[in-house]
């Protein structure tokens, strides 16, 4: 057999006819769009959107230039630099179908700590319309206690001191701003991308939190003038394995050294408020809405708080998939019971939605057996992901006297997690959390004080002051410590015997 042929521009027309790739020019795209952040989920989501709006109709001003910060993207930029920005989308079915796609919507990428003077003037381009992010939930560089823009942390400090020369997305993003108002061009639009509540009005309060430390009156028109659309995104995204870029090399005798996976399900809805124009995305099954507020709440609040309840119990039991999980009848009822019991009293209607259909279909996608999404993706960077997927669902209950044990009990197994760090047979498991040591000691305190996890303000606030959720979380607390099978206790609060 010959040797894989290398993915690039110009071996596209040589690719087998079952994948499908990109029959536009190319080389005619230009960088509306600069996105920092250039994961798995960019690539099978805004960028799949894309280049399938490339495909259909003339939107040549539409390409996507990626950026990335970090020496960790460093990889990234390569890679994709040697197959000119194309990369392979494998969507996988539950059946075992995949669908092989070659994406063409990024044209370029650049890597901002090399050379932040080029990023800022690309984001500066009078071509660039839309910065887009997905920089994790984590990355907003929110202080906890006051829920404010962090000045404490060094990187903003050394932006603030070095504005032409920034670290941090919000000095890129400020940089770039300021030059547009000085030539007289309208700002970009700031479109974010990552899981959280009202990631739009959050970016806004973050970016202006930040410019205001450099300048006041440019703070004043970002507030002003720049447009930050609230948004959903959805499509469950695994990271990729060497059996993945196997598959390519077998099936169709391609290299391709970084590939994404994803399902077949893909979802986003945003905001229709842009103030520099956007692409038709309408066209390719993206839905503008007026308000994302009841989408948002209810996608965070049930496939990603599910994904929490399963990657945490699953994680002390010893599974390693979602799909595993869910194949477990006493894990697939316990998360549903959590749906109806806890998630779904706090959500409002969403119109055109229901929610019935909706937590049965996020079901069979967690059980997609070819997506094999690992907890150890799920879990990382819980002290992020919590205080939005789980926690405001465990204070509304409160609030309305709701149940709060199914949650709780994720909550306690996740100080049994972050304190043993190994499953219930003693495997160690692979944690990895910007607070990862604080959380760990914490939780090891746990043996003095009941308590001690809970007190962990940056994640939890003020919760441990909530008596009746205190008085559960210790409850929960005995249980899982006496023994960490969870199942016998993940049984017992659905017998109603445990909690209250
Ligand atoms: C997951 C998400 O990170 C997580 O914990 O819940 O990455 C999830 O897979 C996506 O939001 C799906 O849209």
């Amino acid at each position: 057999m010959n040797p894989p042929l290398p993915l690039s521009e110009k071996i596209l027309s040589r690719l087998p006819s079952e994948i499908v790739r990109p029959t536009y020019d190319r080389s005619r795209v230009k960088t509306g769009i600069v996105h920092v952040g250039v994961g798995g989920f960019h690539r099978s989501h805004e960028a799949f959107y894309t280049d399938r709006l490339l495909q259909s109709e003339n939107a040549s001003e539409w390409g996507i230039c990626g950026v990335g910060l970090r020496d960790a993207d460093r990889k990234m930029a390569t890679l994709l630099k040697q197959q000119d920005y194309l990369y392979t989308l494998l969507v996988k079915d539950s059946d075992g179908n995949i669908e092989s796609r070659v994406i063409g919507s990024i044209v370029d990428y650049m890597m901002g700590c090399d050379d932040p003077a080029a990023v800022i003037d690309r984001m500066a381009h009078p071509e660039t319309k839309i910065v887009s992010l997905t920089i994790t939930e984590g990355g907003y560089n929110v202080d906890a206690e006051t829920g404010e823009f962090d000045t404490s942390n060094p990187d903003a400090q050394h932006d603030v001191r070095n504005p032409s020369q920034p670290r941090l997305v919000f000095g890129f993003l400020t940089a770039a701003l300021q030059k547009r108002r000085k030539s007289g061009l309208p700002p970009f639009t700031i479109q974010s991308c990552d899981n959280i509540q009202h990631n739009g009005d959050l970016t806004r309060k973050m970016l202006v939190g930040f410019a205001r430390l450099q300048d006041e009156e440019l703070a004043g028109w970002i507030e002003r003038d720049v447009s930050f659309p609230n948004a959903m995104v959805d499509r469950i995204t695994p990271v990729t394995t060497e059996a993945d870029i196997e598959y390519l090399r077998s099936q169709y005798n391609l290299r391709d050294d970084w590939p994404v996976v994803c399902e077949p399900f893909c979802q986003w809805v945003v905001e229709d408020c842009f103030s520099n124009g956007r692409p038709n995305w309408q066209d390719v099954g993206v839905q503008f809405v007026p308000d994302v507020s009841p989408y948002e709440k209810m996608k965070l609040r049930l496939l990603n708080a599910g994904h929490s309840v399963l990657g945490i119990l699953g994680s002390v039991f010893g599974y390693q998939t979602i799909d595993e999980c869910v194949g477990d009848d006493l894990f697939r009822s316990y998360l549903r019971q959590f749906f109806d019991r806890e998630a779904t009293p706090v959500l409002d209607d969403v119109e055109g939605i229901d929610l019935d259909e909706y937590k049965a279909t996020l079901i069979q996608r967690f059980g997609n057996p070819n997506i094999r999404d690992h907890l150890a993706r799920i879990c990382l960077e819980s002290s992020s992901k919590l205080p939005v997927f789980l926690i405001p669902t465990i204070r509304e209950n409160l609030a309305r006297g709701g149940s709060i044990q199914y949650a709780a009990f994720v909550v306690a197994t996740w100080c049994y997690y972050s304190d043993k760090q190994a499953d219930r047979h003693g495997q160690q498991l692979d944690v990895k959390d910007a607070f990862k040591s604080e959380l760990h000691r914490a939780a090891t305190a746990t043996s003095e004080n009941r308590l001690s996890f809970l007190k962990f303000k940056p994640v939890f606030g003020d919760l441990a002051e909530n008596e009746r959720f205190a008085k559960t979380y210790t409850e929960m607390i005995d249980r899982v410590y006496r023994t960490p099978d969870v199942t016998k206790h993940m049984r017992a609060i659905m017998a109603n015997e445990i909690g209250s």
